[in-house]
């Protein structure tokens, strides 16, 4: 601790440097970043460690401020501040963005994927840079896609019972994202499909306002949702990642140097949050377990893709190009 006299002295921007480690707050720029998850998970951890390669690189001219938690609310409202330039970064789903980029939708269909290895070849190649690339060149959403960021494979929980085949669905109201996609994809499986910002989950799963809803383990575990619903059935009906996006106004105010940086650390950032996505998820399997999660293994998923046919029907034909290209991927 520094006396308060010699803080004084200092002068407030210098205290605040000195406090955190880091060069003066007035020399820096603070680049806002907003997340759902708790400090620790693996896309806040990703996006802070960008945020201190940044500093590095620029002798700590950048940085980044990590808003993580829902501290700026839903993923709906940091899309919206990253539009308007409240804030540089929005780390969501993919789920939560395919209403503002169409081209993303293709991902947010069920059972695209073969499996998870098989998403992440589609996000690390050519594919992926291609979908990146649509979100930056969107004349209207006003965002850069940035780099991906792995989310496994999405399951149903629930309060009622464990869901073992498709009849287990009927008549459970489950929470959805925000995206008419997958309202239509919960009611195809014979379920009440609710859509709703992530940050009303864990209250609607506690006042039984629905009775389950659908994520990976890590989102599962670490923002509480097993400790209001003990059934975990492995569907993986979908299996969608998620993108750093950037605010397109602030993009632009950066110098053209600190804009190739920024794109730069975007693709180690990529690798670095799988790195942690695997450990996460191990570690979410293991607590699971521990709070005896009833954690059902689904012997056949079949009923379950052929159930979603009609969403296939309705959404796919228009991505049927690219569908083609995701499926020959290895
Ligand atoms: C999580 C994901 C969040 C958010 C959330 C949700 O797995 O990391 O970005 O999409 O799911 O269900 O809304």
């Amino acid at each position: 601790m520094i006396s308060r006299r010699h803080a004084i002295g200092l002068g407030a921007a210098a205290i605040l440097g000195l406090e955190t480690g880091r060069p003066a707050a007035a020399q820096q720029k603070m680049l806002k970043a907003s997340d759902v998850h708790p400090e620790g998970y693996p896309t806040v951890a990703a996006v802070e460690d960008m945020g201190k390669a940044l500093a590095k690189e620029t002798d700590g001219r950048l940085g980044i401020q990590m808003y993580a938690s829902m501290q700026l609310g839903g993923e709906k409202e940091a899309i919206e501040q990253a539009q308007v330039g409240a804030i540089a970064l929005a780390r969501v789903s993919v789920g939560a963005l395919g209403p503002v980029v169409n081209d993303l939708n293709v991902l947010n269909l069920p059972f695209l994927f073969r499996d998870v290895a098989h998403m992440e070849a589609t996000i690390d190649g050519p594919i992926g840079q291609e979908l990146l690339d649509k979100v930056t060149n969107n004349p209207t959403a006003n965002l850069i896609g940035l780099c991906w960021m792995d989310s496994g494979a999405r399951s149903m929980y629930d309060s009622k019972r464990p869901i073992r085949d498709i009849d287990d669905l009927k008549g459970m109201k489950m929470r959805v994202m925000g995206n008419p996609m997958f309202v239509d994809m919960m009611n195809a499986l014979g379920g009440n499909g609710v859509a709703m910002g992530y940050d009303q989950v864990f209250t609607a799963l506690q006042t039984g306002v629905v009775d389950g809803a659908e994520n990976n383990a890590p989102s599962f575990v670490f923002d509480n949702h097993y400790q209001a619903a003990k059934y975990y059935s492995l569907t993986e009906h979908l299996i969608v990642p998620e993108m750093l996006v950037f605010s397109k106004r602030i993009f632009n105010q950066l110098s053209e140097a600190d804009r190739a940086l920024v794109l730069k650390l975007a693709k180690q950032t990529q690798q670095d949050e799988r790195v942690y996505w695997k450990q996460y998820e191990a570690k979410a399997r293991a607590k699971m377990e521990e709070a005896g999660i009833v954690i059902v293994e689904i012997k056949d998923k079949k009923p379950f893709q052929d159930a979603e046919k009609p969403v296939w029907a309705k959404y796919a034909p228009q991505f049927s190009d690219i569908i083609k290209r995701i499926e020959a991927v290895q």
